[in-house]
């Protein structure tokens, strides 16, 4: 399999653009090496610049639910194209996408439309803060939500768990108001809230954990979660940018039961265009600038082409429900890398949810950043190689979900599980 015009390409990109890449999460830091260039995708595959076919599995990080240029959604795109671009002005397609998010989450009254889920996050927490007149704000190690300031902390000391950045370029400023909490820790949470409840505006994770490899939340998390923020008046933010549309057409929330006050969507929404939304209780939601105080704006949000797309996806999704083959598919490919895994005495566990989902090289089950951090991330990087090698993409991270989207086939899920013995055979 080679590579040769992929690494030209990337030798040059690496002249360009810092890394080579306009986003890290691309640049197979975690697994070495350097990332194949992608020439398009069609249905489940990918093909790179020199010909090579892989069966994807990263589907541009979730949006790809549907498979690579679904032909609803590339038409929907050429027909928008042809009428212009962008207007700055508002459209009826607006209306429409918002319509279809409003009637697939019923905790969405109101919703804002942004352009990628790192302003959706970004502005829900500034709402959380406007609405309630508060400054902190509590995140989960191990939960990540775009390249929001005050959201890119570390835990700070053990007792106070101040957030402290982990990234130069922000303030203790910034985060000096970010808590950081263990994801599925019900007593750390009590605590904090029992310290600072009053100066909480907010909470913030991702009710389906994706950036950690794929964890649940545990019921009693998710309920003392939206009992402490009842009784806190602090606001209860879902991050479903990874999970909405992905695990149900509802997302997390409509199989976990609980109604969160803001919720944010990004990936699938767009259907691989940029897009983010934030939405919420409309009581919430009109705090938001021109209606309330809170300022937010964008030049190119809602705009029409990312609106089709997004609007050829979810129409798509609620028409043909593609999830109990989702279900099918995900559930065949989990069991075959667990019998695989097994077959090597390999230690490992296994996560998924709908068609999303994690093989961790950790005999340990993962519920948190703590059981997640000792994984085999090296062993990961090999197994990630081999099968880059016989023609399967993988996410380039042992601390990412895998998605299966409605293109990928038995035999797909077969060949995957082909590949994974004979890699794994020989690590
Ligand atoms: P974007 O700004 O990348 O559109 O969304 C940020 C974001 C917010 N919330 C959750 C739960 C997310 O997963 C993300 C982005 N996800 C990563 C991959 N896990 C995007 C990959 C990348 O940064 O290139």
């Amino acid at each position: 399999m080679g590579r040769e015009k992929s690494h030209e390409i990337f030798a040059r990109a690496q002249q360009l653009m810092p890394g080579g890449v306009n986003s890290p999460a691309r640049a197979f830091g975690a697994v070495g090496g350097e990332p194949v260039i992608m020439q398009r995708g069609a249905g489940a595959y990918l093909y790179d610049v020199d010909g090579n076919k892989y069966i994807d599995y990263i589907g541009s990080w979730g949006p790809m639910i549907l498979g690579h240029a679904h032909p609803k959604v590339t038409e929907a795109i050429n027909a928008a194209v042809r009428q212009g671009t962008s207007f700055g002005a508002p459209t009826e397609a607006e209306n429409t996408l918002a319509e279809l998010i409003i009637e697939a989450v019923p905790s969405v009254e109101k919703v804002r439309l942004v352009n990628s889920g790192t302003e959706a996050t970004m502005s829900a927490i500034r709402l959380a803060r406007g609405y309630t007149g508060r400054d902190v704000i509590v995140k989960f190690a191990g939960n990540y939500h775009g390249h929001v300031d005050s959201l890119l902390v570390a835990a700070g000391s053990a007792a106070a768990t101040l957030g402290v950045p982990n990234s130069p370029g922000v303030t203790a400023g910034t985060t000096k108001d970010t808590l950081v909490l263990a994801y599925n820790d019900v007593p750390g949470l009590e605590a904090a809230f029992a310290e600072h409840g009053s100066k909480i505006a907010g909470v913030i994770l991702e009710p389906i954990v994706g950036n950690m490899g794929t964890v649940v939340a545990s019921p009693e998390f998710l309920k003392a979660l939206r009992e402490l923020t009842q009784k806190h008046g602090s606001v209860l933010i879902f991050d479903e940018v990874m999970t909405g549309f992905r695990v149900a057409y509802g997302g997390a929330q409509s199989l976990n039961g609980i109604t969160p006050d803001l919720t944010t969507h990004g990936k699938i929404v767009g259907g691989g265009m940029p897009i983010g939304a934030y939405g919420g209780k409309a009581e919430i939601m009109d705090h938001v600038i021109p209606v309330g105080q809170v300022f937010q704006a964008g030049t190119l949000s809602g705009n029409p082409i990312a609106t089709a797309a997004g609007i050829a996806t979810l129409t798509t999704l609620r028409d043909e429900d593609p999830y109990p083959r989702l279900e099918q598919l995900s559930d065949r490919l989990a069991r075959g890398l667990v019998e695989a895994a097994t077959a090597v005495g390999l230690p490992h566990t296994l996560t998924r949810v709908s068609s999303m989902l994690t093989l961790f090289f950790n005999g340990e089950q993962v519920t948190s950043w703590d059981s997640a951090s000792k994984c085999d991330t090296a062993k990961f990087g090999k197994y990630f190689w081999g099968l880059i090698d016989r023609g399967v993409y993988l996410p380039c991270s042992q601390y990412e979900a895998l998605f299966v989207s409605a293109a990928h086939t038995e035999a797909d899920i077969d060949a995957t599980v082909e590949a994974t013995k004979a890699v794994l055979a020989g690590l």
